[in-house]
């Protein structure tokens, strides 16, 4: 089998194993564990200045090839451009997205320092994958190092219609980059269909149908099986405990304006002043680490947030009932999976995503006799795929609130009846198989 060779910003701390690991470092696990494989990017060190040579921890049959970044790279490359234009672009959130000349030649400098250190370490045969937003032009810059190997790219995040993305200046760069790729795989048939429109709108026709729609997943049994080992657990026992038989609604998001947490927060907010009956009667807990807490709007959502759980806690708590727990801090995954699988209903609400996994965990992670409700964004792309789930309009959050009292009221035949194909829709989209289809398609 040929090597692989993944690509992407951050490449994960050797030592991390299983239950720390990151979403992708979880998701590619099976690819690298079957194969000879090799993981460049950047450290998530930074430097003075952006390293030539990469340093290289080899565990197994898997090499960890990884770049220090200079201090102006990163802030140009990383906070600049990547988080500063092209996340709030591909979010449609074009108000949210700034554009600075600078910060888009530090995104071409860094895709070009990434392949000028990767191109020496390629073999002829390699299938090389590269990972997410931040390398739109790596595939471009190792064809100029002349690179003939069959270079696939995989977009993590939405891409939305042409005449939202064109706001971008310099998209139509960015989409001519793309070309490069042998294969480009987005999470949903919409997201592709905008994709190969807004390549043929800008004369990349050919590119447009190497465009392919493969949705990533979980490892779905191994995430029934953390959940249930978790709720065995003392410190699960303990939080039964504290809940004191009262309903949990689970949120779990990282700290960032796609996931439509202050709307989430008001839908609650208007669940408990429309539908008294469930004063005290239902715990509501968000686990939200903080992430890019650098970048300004990341702060402001921050405050935002702290303001509305203030508020709504002062509004509704009972001297033995605080109405939401809010976490800022990272939770370790098995916790996270007891919690999934103790909670009545998941409030899963992004703007917009281009999957979103915490709600297939959550299926993944229910009791099969007694399983929760998924409340879920229409715009998730796993609104596309899980299909039992009560959609909503997350920017209305009556609506919220509306589909928080239907999961809590809903009886035990329609949970099973609306949890059961999302399971098996879990269990078939799985990790693997978005890895093993991605992979023939790169491969051919
Ligand atoms: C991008 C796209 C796409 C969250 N808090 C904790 C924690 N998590 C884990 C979740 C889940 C992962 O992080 C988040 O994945 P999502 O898919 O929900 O969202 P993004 O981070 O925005 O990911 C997204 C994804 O890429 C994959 O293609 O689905 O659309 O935006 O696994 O459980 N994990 C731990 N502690 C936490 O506190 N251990």
């Amino acid at each position: 089998m040929k090597r692989l060779v993944i690509v992407a910003n951050r490449v994960p701390d050797p030592k991390e194993r299983g239950a720390t690991a990151g979403g992708l470092a979880v998701a590619l696990q099976d690819a690298v564990s079957r194969r000879d494989a090799m993981w460049f990017g950047w450290s998530g060190r930074t430097a003075e200045a952006t390293a030539t040579v990469p340093e290289l921890v080899t565990r197994g049959r898997l090499t960890y090839a990884t770049l220090d970044l200079g201090e102006q790279n990163y802030r140009r490359y990383y906070q600049g451009f990547s988080n500063g234009s092209l996340w709030p672009t591909l979010h449609y959130r074009l108000g949210l997205a700034h554009f600075d000349r600078e910060d888009y030649a530090g995104y071409r400098e860094v895709n070009a320092a990434f392949a000028r250190a990767l191109a020496p370490l390629l073999r002829p045969d390699d299938a090389v994958w590269a990972h997410d937003f931040h390398l739109f032009r790596l595939g471009a810059e190792l064809r100029r190092q002349g690179c003939g190997q069959r270079l696939g790219f995989f977009l993590h995040v939405p891409f939305p219609p042409h005449a939202v993305f064109s706001a971008l200046p310099r998209g139509d760069e960015m989409l001519a980059d793309l070309a490069a790729y042998d294969v480009i795989g987005l999470q949903t048939e919409d997201d592709a269909a905008n994709l190969r429109a807004a390549l043929a709108t800008e004369g990349q026709e050919e590119a447009a149908g190497r465009v392919v729609a493969i949705p990533i997943g979980i490892d779905a049994d191994g995430f029934t099986k953390l959940a249930e080992r978790a709720v065995e657990k003392p410190d699960m026992a303990r939080f039964r405990r504290s809940l004191v038989g009262r309903a949990l609604v689970i949120g779990v998001d990282r700290l960032d304006y796609s996931k439509g947490l202050p709307q989430r927060f008001i839908g609650y907010d208007q669940f408990l002043a429309q539908y008294p009956g469930h004063r005290s009667r239902v715990s509501y807990l968000q686990v939200t680490p903080i992430s890019r807490g650098d970048v300004a709007q990341y702060q402001t959502l921050r405050r935002e947030l702290d303001e509305l759980v203030g508020r709504i806690n002062g509004d509704y708590a009972e001297p033995d009932w605080a109405p939401l727990r809010y976490m800022t801090r990272a939770v370790a995954r098995p916790t996270l999976a007891g919690f999934m699988r103790h909670a009545r209903a998941a409030l899963v609400t992004p703007l917009r995503d281009g999957m979103n996994l915490v709600a297939k965990e959550y299926v993944a992670a229910q009791d099969p006799a007694d399983p929760g409700a998924l409340v879920l964004s229409r715009f998730a792309g796993a609104a596309r795929y899980l299909t039992g789930a009560l959609l909503v309009n997350p920017l209305d959050p009556g609506e919220i609130a509306e589909a928080l009292d239907q999961a809590m009221a809903m009886p035990l035949e329609e949970r099973l009846a609306r949890w059961r194909p999302m399971m098996e829709e879990v269990r078939e989209s799985s990790a693997r198989n978005w890895c093993r289809a991605f992979l023939a398609a790169l491969e051919g």
